[in-house]
């Protein structure tokens, strides 16, 4: 048998020198979304909701399925360019039309846990990205950049959405740097624990939802309520997170698994 990468990949996998880490929440009732403002009429996502068909019973003596529906940005969900108003005249697009090579990249996990835990309106800044890039080499070309704020560990308490009376406190981006990401690095897109790409408090921000904006203006992608982020590398993981295939659909809910090595 003629050898190749994708022959030891096989291998790997199967020895378990290499493994996959499951990077995606339970879609379930209980699956936060994201509240908006409601005084300018925004409309409203629908949060996931199920409803069994049947169940080896007389509705279907031998088969068991559901019925369910929710937004396209409910729970582990994807992000695409065309989501956004900047984003709406790039080509290919929308979930149908992106290209597939970018379902299956690289992951740079940045950590600011500490920062988010002392602060859920950290806002991560060009800085913060160099800072860590001295460390541990530049952001690689075609890589995703996922923020880890350790929040998805608190998914099950009113912590994970954090509102008060004045909306959402939840960590975020400071504009220069998702810039920075989009334009000096190239990067595919950026990934959350949060349960939007932007923080919290992203309406008041300059401009509206930064991370939307520019991710989505420059042709990036997102990825939305990311979990186990703690259990990867700094870098070295693949990513492999392709979307529903809905036509000129905006995003999906989507299982986003990671590849990395084993330690030894
Ligand atoms: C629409 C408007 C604002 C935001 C979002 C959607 C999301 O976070 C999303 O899931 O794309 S902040
Ligand atoms: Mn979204």
């Amino acid at each position: 048998m003629s050898r190749s990468s994708l022959t030891d990949l096989v291998q790997d996998l199967a020895s378990g020198a290499i493994k996959i880490i499951d990077l995606t929440a339970t879609l379930e009732p209980s699956t936060p979304t994201l509240k908006l403002p409601t005084e300018f009429g925004w409309g409203v996502s629908w949060p996931f909701s199920i409803e069994e068909i049947s169940r080896y019973d007389e509705r279907g003596p031998a088969w068991y399925w559901n019925n369910f529906k929710c937004g396209e940005h409910t729970g582990t969900h994807f992000d695409a360019p065309i989501h956004w108003v900047t984003g709406k005249d790039h080509n290919d697009h929308a979930t149908d039309s992106l290209p597939v090579e970018s379902f299956v990249a690289p992951a740079c996990v940045i950590d600011a846990s500490k920062e988010s835990a002392e602060n859920p309106d950290f806002l991560m800044s060009i800085e913060f990205i160099k800072t860590w890039e001295a460390e541990h080499g530049q952001i690689e070309e075609g890589s995703w950049v996922l923020y880890r704020s350790d929040w998805s560990k608190q998914i099950k308490s009113d912590k994970y959405l954090n509102e008060s009376d004045d909306g959402s406190h939840t960590p975020g981006w400071q504009p220069d740097a998702v810039t920075f990401l989009a334009d000096e690095r190239n990067v595919v897109g950026v990934g959350v624990e949060t349960v939007g790409t932007d923080a919290g408090q992203a309406a008041a921000q300059e401009p509206m939802f930064p991370c939307h904006n520019i991710m989505h203006g420059a042709n990036k992608c997102g990825l939305a309520g990311l979990k186990n982020l703690d259990l990867l590398p700094a870098k070295g993981a693949l990513l492999i997170a392709p979307p529903l295939k809905i036509k000129g659909g905006s995003g999906s809910p989507t299982r986003v698994l990671a590849l990395m090595m084993s330690a030894v």
